[in-house]
């Protein structure tokens, strides 16, 4: 992706999963938003875009954050919501026996005596593998890497889903089920 469609996919990202009223844009409960009506509302604030600029961002998006409807009529963000309206009915997935979470050192504290919480998005994200994990802790600072007992807390009734881009995704994790690596 060159600099320009870092960009755009940066301000997808942010219309799609956190503030569609910034544009004036309506999602669905499924996060879906009417590609011409995304066209529209940006286009209010400066934004232009069009239809294959859209569908190639979505094509050579790195962590394929985004999808289109099969009637390719409609576009949501895969994962990572933190709108209120969007509630995606994810599939419960069983998960591998380990998966790992990125996180910052400052946060371990914290996250040792509450557990993961998902904050402001709706799920906790994690990683099937430690180098996706690394690069996601690094966003906050320095990286530190929790390994998560994902088979053992799915035997004790959690429920894991996986979002269409690999990313795992579960409501919260106690700290009993992880350990630093
Ligand atoms: C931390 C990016 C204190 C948590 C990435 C994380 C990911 C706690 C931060 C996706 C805590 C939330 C999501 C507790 C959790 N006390 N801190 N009890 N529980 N935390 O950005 O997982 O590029 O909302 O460890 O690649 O970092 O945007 O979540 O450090 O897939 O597509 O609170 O975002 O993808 O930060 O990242 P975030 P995340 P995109």
């Amino acid at each position: 992706m060159d600099q320009i469609d870092t960009k755009i996919s940066k301000f997808l990202s942010y219309v799609l999963r956190h503030q569609p009223e910034s544009i004036g844009l309506v999602l669905d409960n499924e996060g879906w938003a009417d590609i011409g009506a995304l066209i529209k509302c940006a286009a209010k604030y400066g934004k232009r875009l069009n239809y294959a600029l859209i569908e190639k961002i979505v094509d050579t998006n790195d962590k394929k954050r985004f999808a289109i409807s099969a009637d390719q009529k409609r576009i949501r963000a895969v994962q990572g919501h933190s709108a209120q309206q969007v509630d995606i009915h994810y599939q419960e997935k069983i998960p591998p026996a380990i998966l790992y979470h990125g996180t910052a050192t400052r946060f371990l504290d914290s996250i040792f005596k509450q557990g993961l919480v998902a904050g402001t998005r709706h799920y906790v994200h994690l990683s099937a593998d430690e180098s996706t994990a690394t690069k996601v802790g690094q966003r906050h600072g320095k990286a530190i890497i929790l390994k998560i007992e994902a088979q053992l807390m799915y035997e004790q009734g959690f429920e894991f889903h996986q979002a269409d881009n690999g990313v795992w995704l579960i409501k919260s994790v106690p700290f009993e089920y992880m350990s630093v690596i």
